[in-house]
Protein backbone atom coordinates (compact mmCIF):
# COMPACT_ATOMS: atom_id res chain seq x y z
CA UNK A 1 0.00 0.00 0.00
CA UNK A 2 1.12 3.51 -0.87
CA UNK A 3 -0.18 7.06 -1.08
CA UNK A 4 -0.50 8.06 -4.37
CA UNK A 5 -0.39 12.17 -5.50
CA UNK A 6 -2.63 11.83 -8.51
CA UNK A 7 -2.62 15.04 -11.09
CA UNK A 8 -6.18 16.46 -11.75
CA UNK A 9 -7.51 19.57 -12.76
CA UNK A 10 -10.74 21.80 -11.11
CA UNK A 11 -14.37 21.08 -12.08
CA UNK A 12 -16.74 23.82 -12.78
CA UNK A 13 -19.47 23.96 -10.44
CA UNK A 14 -18.64 22.33 -7.43
CA UNK A 15 -20.08 24.76 -5.14
CA UNK A 16 -21.97 23.34 -2.62
CA UNK A 17 -26.06 24.42 -2.67
CA UNK A 18 -28.92 24.26 0.35
CA UNK A 19 -27.40 20.90 1.10
CA UNK A 20 -24.02 19.92 -0.30
CA UNK A 21 -23.13 19.33 -3.89
CA UNK A 22 -26.15 17.32 -5.70
CA UNK A 23 -24.97 16.14 -9.06
CA UNK A 24 -26.15 13.23 -11.53
CA UNK A 25 -24.27 10.26 -10.81
CA UNK A 26 -22.74 10.24 -14.25
CA UNK A 27 -21.12 13.51 -12.97
CA UNK A 28 -19.98 12.08 -9.57
CA UNK A 29 -18.42 9.02 -11.98
CA UNK A 30 -16.36 10.88 -14.30
CA UNK A 31 -12.71 10.30 -13.32
CA UNK A 32 -11.78 12.79 -10.32
CA UNK A 33 -15.01 14.75 -9.55
CA UNK A 34 -15.49 12.81 -6.15
CA UNK A 35 -11.81 12.82 -5.61
CA UNK A 36 -11.18 16.70 -5.91
CA UNK A 37 -14.29 17.36 -3.87
CA UNK A 38 -13.20 15.20 -1.06
CA UNK A 39 -9.54 16.48 -1.57
CA UNK A 40 -11.07 20.46 -0.96
CA UNK A 41 -12.95 19.36 1.71
CA UNK A 42 -9.75 17.69 3.31
CA UNK A 43 -7.61 20.82 2.30
CA UNK A 44 -10.19 22.94 4.00
CA UNK A 45 -10.15 21.08 7.29
CA UNK A 46 -6.05 21.26 7.30
CA UNK A 47 -4.42 19.12 9.54
CA UNK A 48 -6.29 15.72 10.22
CA UNK A 49 -3.93 13.64 11.73
CA UNK A 50 -5.06 12.03 14.83
CA UNK A 51 -8.76 13.14 14.30
CA UNK A 52 -12.01 10.69 13.69
CA UNK A 53 -13.94 11.03 10.93
CA UNK A 54 -17.65 9.02 9.97
CA UNK A 55 -18.58 8.31 6.67
CA UNK A 56 -21.67 7.11 5.67
CA UNK A 57 -24.88 7.48 2.83
CA UNK A 58 -28.11 6.47 2.05
CA UNK A 59 -27.44 3.60 0.15
CA UNK A 60 -28.30 4.96 -3.32
CA UNK A 61 -26.15 4.04 -6.29
CA UNK A 62 -22.91 4.74 -6.04
CA UNK A 63 -22.48 4.74 -2.14
CA UNK A 64 -20.66 2.08 -2.38
CA UNK A 65 -17.93 3.09 -4.85
CA UNK A 66 -18.09 6.89 -3.01
CA UNK A 67 -16.63 5.06 0.14
CA UNK A 68 -14.55 2.82 -0.55
CA UNK A 69 -12.71 6.12 -2.52
CA UNK A 70 -12.97 8.26 0.46
CA UNK A 71 -11.67 6.00 2.77
CA UNK A 72 -8.86 5.47 0.69
CA UNK A 73 -8.40 9.38 0.62
CA UNK A 74 -8.95 9.67 4.35
CA UNK A 75 -6.40 7.25 4.86
CA UNK A 76 -3.87 9.76 2.52
CA UNK A 77 -4.42 12.13 4.88
CA UNK A 78 -3.51 10.82 7.96
CA UNK A 79 -7.30 10.07 10.31
CA UNK A 80 -6.57 8.52 13.35
CA UNK A 81 -10.23 6.55 12.70
CA UNK A 82 -12.17 6.45 10.47
CA UNK A 83 -16.11 4.59 11.34
CA UNK A 84 -18.19 3.92 8.68
CA UNK A 85 -21.73 2.38 8.84
CA UNK A 86 -22.55 -1.13 7.87
CA UNK A 87 -22.47 -1.80 4.38
CA UNK A 88 -22.25 2.02 4.12
CA UNK A 89 -25.40 2.77 5.45
CA UNK A 90 -26.34 5.41 7.93
CA UNK A 91 -29.07 7.83 7.25
CA UNK A 92 -28.58 11.40 7.74
CA UNK A 93 -29.41 11.66 11.19
CA UNK A 94 -27.86 8.94 12.48
CA UNK A 95 -24.58 10.17 11.26
CA UNK A 96 -25.36 13.10 13.23
CA UNK A 97 -25.96 11.23 16.12
CA UNK A 98 -22.46 9.40 15.45
CA UNK A 99 -20.46 12.09 15.04
CA UNK A 100 -21.39 13.70 17.92
CA UNK A 101 -21.35 11.02 20.65
CA UNK A 102 -17.83 9.46 19.21
CA UNK A 103 -16.35 12.93 19.63
CA UNK A 104 -15.18 12.87 15.41
CA UNK A 105 -14.05 15.57 13.79
CA UNK A 106 -16.88 15.43 11.16
CA UNK A 107 -18.71 13.05 9.19
CA UNK A 108 -19.11 12.77 5.50
CA UNK A 109 -22.35 12.75 3.88
CA UNK A 110 -23.08 10.66 0.71
CA UNK A 111 -26.73 11.48 -0.30
CA UNK A 112 -29.09 13.56 -2.70
CA UNK A 113 -31.70 12.88 -0.27
CA UNK A 114 -34.96 12.89 -1.53
CA UNK A 115 -34.07 13.54 -5.04
CA UNK A 116 -34.36 9.97 -7.18
CA UNK A 117 -31.38 7.83 -7.23
CA UNK A 118 -29.94 4.71 -9.81
CA UNK A 119 -27.36 4.84 -12.69
CA UNK A 120 -29.52 7.84 -14.20
CA UNK A 121 -30.23 9.91 -10.67
CA UNK A 122 -28.55 12.28 -8.34
CA UNK A 123 -26.20 11.44 -6.27
CA UNK A 124 -24.89 13.55 -3.34
CA UNK A 125 -22.07 14.77 -0.89
CA UNK A 126 -21.51 16.66 2.26
CA UNK A 127 -19.56 17.22 4.76
CA UNK A 128 -20.67 18.12 8.82
CA UNK A 129 -18.76 19.52 11.31
CA UNK A 130 -18.06 18.27 14.74
CA UNK A 131 -21.33 19.45 16.34
CA UNK A 132 -22.83 17.09 13.82
CA UNK A 133 -24.23 19.24 11.63
CA UNK A 134 -24.10 20.82 7.96
CA UNK A 135 -20.81 22.59 7.84
CA UNK A 136 -21.88 26.20 7.58
CA UNK A 137 -21.58 28.43 4.50
CA UNK A 138 -18.13 30.07 5.44
CA UNK A 139 -17.05 26.35 5.11
CA UNK A 140 -18.85 25.25 2.48
CA UNK A 141 -17.45 28.58 0.71
CA UNK A 142 -13.82 27.60 1.13
CA UNK A 143 -14.39 23.72 0.06
CA UNK A 144 -15.68 25.07 -3.02
CA UNK A 145 -12.65 28.10 -3.31
CA UNK A 146 -10.49 24.62 -3.06
CA UNK A 147 -12.34 22.70 -5.92
CA UNK A 148 -11.46 25.46 -7.87
CA UNK A 149 -7.36 26.11 -7.61
CA UNK A 150 -7.14 22.02 -7.61
CA UNK A 151 -3.94 20.18 -8.99
CA UNK A 152 -3.57 17.05 -7.28
CA UNK A 153 -5.09 14.97 -4.52
CA UNK A 154 -4.04 12.39 -2.35
CA UNK A 155 -5.67 8.75 -2.02
CA UNK A 156 -4.29 5.31 -1.12
CA UNK A 157 -3.82 2.96 -3.74
CA UNK A 158 -4.86 -0.08 -1.39
CA UNK A 159 -7.61 -2.35 -2.66
CA UNK A 160 -11.48 -2.54 -1.57
CA UNK A 161 -12.61 -2.97 2.26
CA UNK A 162 -15.14 -5.18 3.06
CA UNK A 163 -18.04 -3.07 3.86
CA UNK A 164 -20.29 -5.89 5.50
CA UNK A 165 -18.36 -7.13 8.32
CA UNK A 166 -18.51 -5.56 11.67
CA UNK A 167 -14.99 -4.64 13.26
CA UNK A 168 -12.13 -2.75 12.43
CA UNK A 169 -9.41 -3.09 9.66
CA UNK A 170 -6.66 -1.30 8.74
CA UNK A 171 -5.64 1.05 6.15
CA UNK A 172 -2.30 2.53 5.59
CA UNK A 173 -2.34 3.79 9.34
CA UNK A 174 -6.07 4.46 9.71
CA UNK A 175 -8.28 2.09 11.33
CA UNK A 176 -11.17 1.87 9.62
CA UNK A 177 -14.27 0.44 12.16
CA UNK A 178 -17.62 -0.89 10.41
CA UNK A 179 -20.41 0.05 13.09
CA UNK A 180 -24.00 -1.06 13.35
CA UNK A 181 -25.98 1.55 11.49
CA UNK A 182 -28.73 1.56 13.99
CA UNK A 183 -27.58 1.00 17.23
CA UNK A 184 -26.35 4.77 18.14
CA UNK A 185 -29.31 6.30 17.14
CA UNK A 186 -31.79 3.71 18.70
CA UNK A 187 -30.09 4.29 22.16
CA UNK A 188 -30.67 8.01 21.63
CA UNK A 189 -34.32 7.56 20.65
CA UNK A 190 -34.81 5.74 23.62
CA UNK A 191 -33.46 8.42 25.88
CA UNK A 192 -35.89 10.73 24.60
CA UNK A 193 -39.14 9.18 24.34
CA UNK A 194 -41.64 7.29 26.44
CA UNK A 195 -40.80 3.67 24.89
CA UNK A 196 -42.71 2.26 27.58
CA UNK A 197 -45.94 4.28 26.84
CA UNK A 198 -45.38 3.99 23.12
CA UNK A 199 -44.98 0.09 23.67
CA UNK A 200 -48.55 0.32 25.44
CA UNK A 201 -50.33 2.21 22.39
CA UNK A 202 -49.20 -0.76 20.33
CA UNK A 203 -50.15 -3.22 22.90
CA UNK A 204 -54.03 -1.84 22.80
CA UNK A 205 -54.00 -2.66 18.97
CA UNK A 206 -52.73 0.97 17.57
CA UNK A 207 -52.18 0.31 13.70
CA UNK A 208 -49.32 2.17 12.17
CA UNK A 209 -47.66 2.34 8.27
CA UNK A 210 -44.43 3.58 7.73
CA UNK A 211 -43.50 4.26 4.55
CA UNK A 212 -39.64 3.49 4.12
CA UNK A 213 -39.95 4.48 0.75
CA UNK A 214 -37.10 1.77 -0.10
CA UNK A 215 -34.84 4.41 1.43
CA UNK A 216 -32.60 4.64 3.89
CA UNK A 217 -34.60 5.03 6.78
CA UNK A 218 -36.43 1.22 6.52
CA UNK A 219 -34.04 -0.49 8.97
CA UNK A 220 -34.48 2.43 11.18
CA UNK A 221 -38.04 2.13 11.43
CA UNK A 222 -38.14 -1.82 11.55
CA UNK A 223 -35.64 -1.99 14.62
CA UNK A 224 -37.40 0.52 16.18
CA UNK A 225 -41.10 0.49 15.20
CA UNK A 226 -41.01 -3.12 14.84
CA UNK A 227 -38.26 -4.24 16.92
CA UNK A 228 -38.05 -2.46 20.49
CA UNK A 229 -41.39 -1.16 20.47
CA UNK A 230 -43.58 -4.42 19.26
CA UNK A 231 -45.94 -2.79 16.77
CA UNK A 232 -46.62 -5.77 14.24
CA UNK A 233 -44.72 -6.84 10.93
CA UNK A 234 -45.57 -5.43 8.21
CA UNK A 235 -46.16 -1.86 10.23
CA UNK A 236 -43.04 -0.81 7.98
CA UNK A 237 -43.78 -0.63 4.39
CA UNK A 238 -41.51 -0.56 1.75
CA UNK A 239 -39.11 -1.60 3.82
CA UNK A 240 -36.13 -2.67 2.09
CA UNK A 241 -33.35 -0.17 0.81
CA UNK A 242 -32.89 -0.32 -2.55
CA UNK A 243 -30.28 1.73 -4.63
CA UNK A 244 -32.93 3.07 -7.04
CA UNK A 245 -35.54 3.55 -4.20
CA UNK A 246 -37.12 0.88 -6.38
CA UNK A 247 -37.66 4.16 -9.32
CA UNK A 248 -39.59 6.26 -6.80
CA UNK A 249 -39.35 9.62 -5.73
CA UNK A 250 -37.85 9.62 -2.01
CA UNK A 251 -39.62 12.64 -0.85
CA UNK A 252 -41.94 12.11 1.84
CA UNK A 253 -44.72 14.53 0.55
CA UNK A 254 -48.67 13.80 -0.22
CA UNK A 255 -47.62 13.38 -4.09
CA UNK A 256 -44.86 11.32 -3.51
CA UNK A 257 -46.16 8.67 -1.03
CA UNK A 258 -49.50 8.39 -2.92
CA UNK A 259 -49.69 5.17 -1.53
CA UNK A 260 -49.49 6.19 2.16
CA UNK A 261 -52.15 8.93 1.61
CA UNK A 262 -54.71 6.35 -0.43
CA UNK A 263 -53.92 3.90 2.59
CA UNK A 264 -54.54 6.36 5.08
CA UNK A 265 -57.99 7.68 3.60
CA UNK A 266 -59.40 4.46 3.56
CA UNK A 267 -62.33 3.55 5.58
CA UNK A 268 -60.12 0.84 7.37
CA UNK A 269 -56.73 2.76 7.81
CA UNK A 270 -54.46 2.20 10.18
CA UNK A 271 -54.55 5.03 12.93
CA UNK A 272 -51.19 6.43 12.04
CA UNK A 273 -49.29 7.13 8.66
CA UNK A 274 -45.57 8.20 8.29
CA UNK A 275 -42.68 8.20 5.93
CA UNK A 276 -39.10 9.06 5.58
CA UNK A 277 -37.23 10.17 2.63
CA UNK A 278 -33.58 9.24 0.96
CA UNK A 279 -31.54 9.77 3.47
CA UNK A 280 -33.92 9.33 6.53
CA UNK A 281 -33.99 12.82 7.75
CA UNK A 282 -37.26 14.66 6.45
CA UNK A 283 -40.99 12.92 7.43
CA UNK A 284 -44.29 13.32 6.61
CA UNK A 285 -47.20 12.89 9.26
CA UNK A 286 -50.56 11.16 8.49
CA UNK A 287 -53.72 10.70 10.60
CA UNK A 288 -56.81 9.02 9.16
CA UNK A 289 -58.08 10.89 6.37
CA UNK A 290 -55.88 14.06 7.38
CA UNK A 291 -52.26 14.71 6.31
CA UNK A 292 -50.54 17.28 8.92
CA UNK A 293 -48.69 20.30 6.75
CA UNK A 294 -44.74 19.99 8.03
CA UNK A 295 -45.41 23.95 9.19
CA UNK A 296 -48.32 22.72 11.74
CA UNK A 297 -46.66 19.13 12.80
CA UNK A 298 -43.27 21.96 14.37
CA UNK A 299 -46.17 23.62 15.93
CA UNK A 300 -48.07 21.22 17.54
CA UNK A 301 -44.77 19.01 18.63
CA UNK A 302 -43.71 22.85 20.36
CA UNK A 303 -47.12 23.02 21.61
CA UNK A 304 -47.19 19.51 23.10
CA UNK A 305 -43.29 19.06 24.20
CA UNK A 306 -43.74 18.38 27.21
CA UNK A 307 -45.06 15.26 26.56
CA UNK A 308 -41.63 13.60 25.71
CA UNK A 309 -39.00 12.82 28.52
CA UNK A 310 -36.56 14.53 26.76
CA UNK A 311 -38.21 17.61 26.61
CA UNK A 312 -39.71 17.69 29.65
CA UNK A 313 -38.40 20.96 31.44
CA UNK A 314 -40.02 22.84 28.46
CA UNK A 315 -38.43 24.61 25.15
CA UNK A 316 -36.06 27.17 25.18
CA UNK A 317 -37.16 28.58 21.53
CA UNK A 318 -38.61 27.68 18.38
CA UNK A 319 -36.70 27.97 14.88
CA UNK A 320 -38.46 27.93 11.61
CA UNK A 321 -36.97 28.81 7.98
CA UNK A 322 -38.32 32.24 6.74
CA UNK A 323 -40.93 30.26 4.11
CA UNK A 324 -42.29 27.77 6.87
CA UNK A 325 -45.45 29.03 7.98
CA UNK A 326 -45.93 31.36 11.16
CA UNK A 327 -47.98 28.60 13.08
CA UNK A 328 -44.99 27.87 15.40
CA UNK A 329 -44.24 31.96 16.18
CA UNK A 330 -48.34 31.28 17.82
CA UNK A 331 -46.90 28.80 19.68
CA UNK A 332 -43.81 30.34 20.95
CA UNK A 333 -45.70 33.38 21.27
CA UNK A 334 -48.20 31.64 23.81
CA UNK A 335 -44.80 29.89 25.47
CA UNK A 336 -43.30 32.84 26.02
CA UNK A 337 -40.07 31.96 24.16
CA UNK A 338 -38.29 33.47 21.49
CA UNK A 339 -38.82 31.79 17.57
CA UNK A 340 -36.25 32.54 14.81
CA UNK A 341 -36.66 32.93 11.10
CA UNK A 342 -33.98 31.30 9.20
CA UNK A 343 -33.09 31.16 5.41
CA UNK A 344 -34.07 27.94 3.92
CA UNK A 345 -31.41 25.28 4.93
CA UNK A 346 -30.86 23.27 8.30
CA UNK A 347 -27.14 24.57 8.61
CA UNK A 348 -29.11 28.08 9.38
CA UNK A 349 -30.05 26.28 12.67
CA UNK A 350 -26.83 24.97 14.06
CA UNK A 351 -25.44 28.18 15.68
CA UNK A 352 -28.99 28.86 17.25
CA UNK A 353 -28.95 24.74 19.23
CA UNK A 354 -25.08 25.20 19.70
CA UNK A 355 -25.59 28.43 21.53
CA UNK A 356 -29.01 26.90 23.20
CA UNK A 357 -31.90 29.38 22.09
CA UNK A 358 -33.97 26.82 20.93
CA UNK A 359 -34.99 23.50 21.04
CA UNK A 360 -36.89 22.49 17.94
CA UNK A 361 -36.69 23.75 14.66
CA UNK A 362 -38.43 22.84 11.46
CA UNK A 363 -39.10 23.83 7.93
CA UNK A 364 -41.54 23.44 5.56
CA UNK A 365 -40.22 20.79 3.28
CA UNK A 366 -41.10 17.94 5.70
CA UNK A 367 -37.82 18.51 7.88
CA UNK A 368 -38.57 19.03 11.84
CA UNK A 369 -35.56 18.20 14.62
CA UNK A 370 -34.11 19.16 17.84
CA UNK A 371 -31.10 19.80 20.27
CA UNK A 372 -30.73 16.28 20.02
CA UNK A 373 -28.40 15.84 16.71
CA UNK A 374 -27.62 18.96 14.03
CA UNK A 375 -29.93 17.87 11.54
CA UNK A 376 -33.66 17.00 10.55
CA UNK A 377 -34.41 13.85 11.89
CA UNK A 378 -37.30 12.07 10.32
CA UNK A 379 -37.63 9.08 12.56
CA UNK A 380 -37.23 11.00 15.74
CA UNK A 381 -40.41 13.20 14.43
CA UNK A 382 -42.25 10.05 13.66
CA UNK A 383 -41.66 9.00 17.38
CA UNK A 384 -42.74 12.32 19.23
CA UNK A 385 -45.81 11.98 17.45
CA UNK A 386 -46.20 8.45 18.66
CA UNK A 387 -45.67 9.42 21.90
CA UNK A 388 -47.72 12.33 21.66
CA UNK A 389 -50.72 9.74 20.70
CA UNK A 390 -49.87 7.53 23.23
CA UNK A 391 -50.09 10.13 26.19
CA UNK A 392 -53.10 11.80 24.47
CA UNK A 393 -55.14 9.08 23.52
CA UNK A 394 -56.30 11.11 20.79
CA UNK A 395 -56.30 11.02 17.13
CA UNK A 396 -54.35 12.63 14.74
CA UNK A 397 -56.97 14.81 13.85
CA UNK A 398 -58.26 15.56 16.76
CA UNK A 399 -54.81 16.52 17.76
CA UNK A 400 -54.56 19.01 14.83
CA UNK A 401 -57.86 20.27 15.32
CA UNK A 402 -58.00 21.33 18.68
CA UNK A 403 -54.38 22.80 18.21
CA UNK A 404 -56.08 25.21 15.23
CA UNK A 405 -59.54 25.51 17.62
CA UNK A 406 -57.09 26.76 20.08
CA UNK A 407 -54.06 29.09 18.02
CA UNK A 408 -55.77 29.65 14.83
CA UNK A 409 -55.20 27.44 11.20
CA UNK A 410 -52.22 28.58 8.96
CA UNK A 411 -53.87 27.36 5.49
CA UNK A 412 -50.46 26.87 3.86
CA UNK A 413 -49.01 25.07 0.42
CA UNK A 414 -46.08 25.37 -1.37
CA UNK A 415 -46.51 25.34 -5.45
CA UNK A 416 -43.06 23.72 -7.22
CA UNK A 417 -42.18 24.41 -11.10
CA UNK A 418 -39.60 22.06 -11.58
CA UNK A 419 -36.81 21.94 -13.96
CA UNK A 420 -37.66 25.32 -15.59
CA UNK A 421 -35.56 27.27 -17.70
CA UNK A 422 -32.28 28.65 -16.11
CA UNK A 423 -32.95 32.11 -17.78
CA UNK A 424 -36.18 32.37 -17.52
CA UNK A 425 -36.35 31.65 -13.27
CA UNK A 426 -34.07 34.14 -12.98
CA UNK A 427 -35.74 36.23 -14.73
CA UNK A 428 -38.73 36.02 -13.01
CA UNK A 429 -37.08 36.55 -9.60
CA UNK A 430 -34.99 39.60 -11.24
CA UNK A 431 -38.51 41.40 -12.48
CA UNK A 432 -40.04 40.53 -8.66
CA UNK A 433 -37.44 42.19 -6.80
CA UNK A 434 -37.65 45.45 -9.04
CA UNK A 435 -41.04 45.35 -8.25
CA UNK A 436 -40.69 45.56 -4.30
CA UNK A 437 -40.47 48.88 -4.02
CA UNK A 438 -43.76 49.53 -5.20
CA UNK A 439 -45.35 47.08 -3.77
CA UNK A 440 -45.32 48.40 0.36
CA UNK A 441 -48.65 49.51 1.02
CA UNK A 442 -50.32 48.30 -2.34
CA UNK A 443 -53.47 46.71 -2.65
CA UNK A 444 -54.08 43.48 -4.11
CA UNK A 445 -56.71 42.27 -4.29
CA UNK A 446 -58.60 41.76 -0.89
CA UNK A 447 -55.00 42.63 0.81
CA UNK A 448 -53.10 45.27 1.29
CA UNK A 449 -49.08 44.81 1.35
CA UNK A 450 -47.41 45.25 4.79
CA UNK A 451 -44.01 44.31 3.71
CA UNK A 452 -42.27 43.18 0.56
CA UNK A 453 -38.47 42.65 0.94
CA UNK A 454 -36.23 40.17 -0.33
CA UNK A 455 -35.12 38.23 3.08
CA UNK A 456 -31.72 38.63 4.59
CA UNK A 457 -30.77 37.29 7.68
CA UNK A 458 -27.94 38.23 10.57
CA UNK A 459 -27.01 35.35 12.28
CA UNK A 460 -27.75 36.42 16.03
CA UNK A 461 -23.99 34.11 17.30
CA UNK A 462 -21.66 34.56 14.97
CA UNK A 463 -23.31 37.60 12.99
CA UNK A 464 -22.86 36.45 10.02
CA UNK A 465 -25.34 37.80 6.79
CA UNK A 466 -27.14 35.74 4.54
CA UNK A 467 -28.89 37.64 1.40
CA UNK A 468 -31.12 37.15 -1.16
CA UNK A 469 -32.90 34.52 0.71
CA UNK A 470 -36.05 34.77 -1.13
CA UNK A 471 -39.19 37.45 -2.03
CA UNK A 472 -41.71 37.44 0.47
CA UNK A 473 -44.72 39.68 0.52
CA UNK A 474 -46.14 39.98 3.19
CA UNK A 475 -49.99 41.21 3.55
CA UNK A 476 -51.38 43.32 6.70
CA UNK A 477 -53.14 39.98 8.42
CA UNK A 478 -49.77 38.26 8.34
CA UNK A 479 -50.87 36.52 4.62
CA UNK A 480 -47.61 35.75 3.22
CA UNK A 481 -46.83 35.30 -0.47
CA UNK A 482 -42.74 33.78 -0.87
CA UNK A 483 -40.72 32.98 -3.75
CA UNK A 484 -37.41 31.67 -3.98
CA UNK A 485 -35.34 29.17 -6.55
CA UNK A 486 -34.61 25.63 -4.42
CA UNK A 487 -31.01 24.99 -3.95
CA UNK A 488 -31.32 21.20 -4.04
CA UNK A 489 -32.09 20.11 -7.75
CA UNK A 490 -30.32 19.25 -10.58
CA UNK A 491 -31.93 20.05 -13.30
CA UNK A 492 -32.83 23.65 -14.72
CA UNK A 493 -33.74 25.81 -11.98
CA UNK A 494 -36.64 25.04 -9.69
CA UNK A 495 -39.10 27.75 -8.60
CA UNK A 496 -40.75 27.65 -4.97
CA UNK A 497 -44.03 29.32 -4.53
CA UNK A 498 -45.32 29.10 -0.75
CA UNK A 499 -48.39 30.57 0.44
CA UNK A 500 -49.83 31.08 3.64
CA UNK A 501 -53.19 32.27 5.28
CA UNK A 502 -54.08 32.67 8.61
CA UNK A 503 -57.47 32.32 9.84
CA UNK A 504 -58.92 32.44 13.39
CA UNK A 505 -62.14 31.71 13.16
CA UNK A 506 -62.92 27.50 14.25
CA UNK A 507 -65.59 27.62 11.30
CA UNK A 508 -63.72 27.89 8.65
CA UNK A 509 -61.29 25.65 9.75
CA UNK A 510 -62.15 22.89 6.85
CA UNK A 511 -61.72 24.97 3.77
CA UNK A 512 -59.79 22.96 0.97
CA UNK A 513 -56.16 24.68 1.01
CA UNK A 514 -56.11 25.47 -2.43
CA UNK A 515 -59.34 26.86 -2.00
CA UNK A 516 -57.92 28.92 1.14
CA UNK A 517 -55.21 30.18 -0.68
CA UNK A 518 -57.15 30.76 -4.34
CA UNK A 519 -56.91 34.89 -3.81
CA UNK A 520 -53.22 34.99 -2.69
CA UNK A 521 -52.12 32.53 -5.82
CA UNK A 522 -53.81 34.86 -8.59
CA UNK A 523 -52.15 37.39 -7.18
CA UNK A 524 -49.14 35.60 -6.98
CA UNK A 525 -49.94 34.74 -11.01
CA UNK A 526 -50.43 38.40 -11.61
CA UNK A 527 -47.04 39.70 -9.87
CA UNK A 528 -44.65 37.00 -11.36
CA UNK A 529 -46.23 35.91 -14.60
CA UNK A 530 -45.35 32.33 -13.83
CA UNK A 531 -47.09 30.83 -16.21
CA UNK A 532 -46.34 32.76 -19.36
CA UNK A 533 -42.56 32.92 -18.20
CA UNK A 534 -42.02 29.04 -17.73
CA UNK A 535 -44.31 28.00 -20.22
CA UNK A 536 -46.39 26.11 -17.49
CA UNK A 537 -50.13 26.68 -17.03
CA UNK A 538 -49.90 24.63 -13.83
CA UNK A 539 -47.13 23.91 -10.71
CA UNK A 540 -45.29 20.34 -11.63
CA UNK A 541 -46.17 19.47 -7.37
CA UNK A 542 -48.22 20.86 -4.83
CA UNK A 543 -47.80 19.97 -1.82
C1 LIG B 1 -32.47 20.36 2.09
C2 LIG B 1 -32.14 21.28 3.21
C3 LIG B 1 -33.39 21.87 3.79
C4 LIG B 1 -34.20 22.54 2.69
C5 LIG B 1 -34.47 21.56 1.58
C6 LIG B 1 -35.11 22.21 0.38
O1 LIG B 1 -33.16 19.24 2.57
O2 LIG B 1 -31.45 20.62 4.24
O3 LIG B 1 -33.03 22.78 4.76
O4 LIG B 1 -35.41 23.02 3.20
O5 LIG B 1 -33.27 21.01 1.13
O6 LIG B 1 -34.22 23.14 -0.13
P1 LIG B 1 -34.50 23.88 -1.50
O7 LIG B 1 -35.82 24.56 -1.31
O8 LIG B 1 -33.35 24.82 -1.66
O9 LIG B 1 -34.59 22.82 -2.56
P2 LIG B 1 -32.75 17.79 2.11
O10 LIG B 1 -33.73 16.89 2.81
O11 LIG B 1 -32.89 17.80 0.61
O12 LIG B 1 -31.34 17.61 2.54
Amino acid sequence: MTIQTVATQPFAGQRPGTSGLRKKVTEFQRPGYLENFVQAIFDTLGDCAGQTLVVGGDGRFHNRAAIQTILRMAAAHGFARVLVGQGGILSTPALSCVVRKRGAMGGIVLSASHNPGGPDGDFGIKYNIANGGPAPEKITEAIYAHTQTITAYRISDASSLDLDALGEQRLEHTVIKVIDSVADYAELMAGLFDFAAIRALFARGFTMRFDGMHAVSGPYAKAILEGLLGAPAGTVINGVSLEDFGGGHPDPNPVNAAELIALMAAPDAPDFGAASDGDGDRNMIVGRGIDVTPSDSLAILAANAAVAPGYRAGIKGVARSMPTSTAADRVARELGVPCFETPTGWKFFGNLLDAGLVTLCGEESYGTGSTHIREKDGLWAVLFWLNLLAVSGKSVAQIVQEHWARFGRNYYSRHDYEAVDGAAAHGLMAQLREQLAQLAGATLGQFTVALADDFAYTDPVDHSVSTQQGVRIVMSDGSRIVLRLSGTGTEGATIRLYLEKYEADPARHAIPTQQALAGLIAIAGELTQIAARTGRAAPTVIT
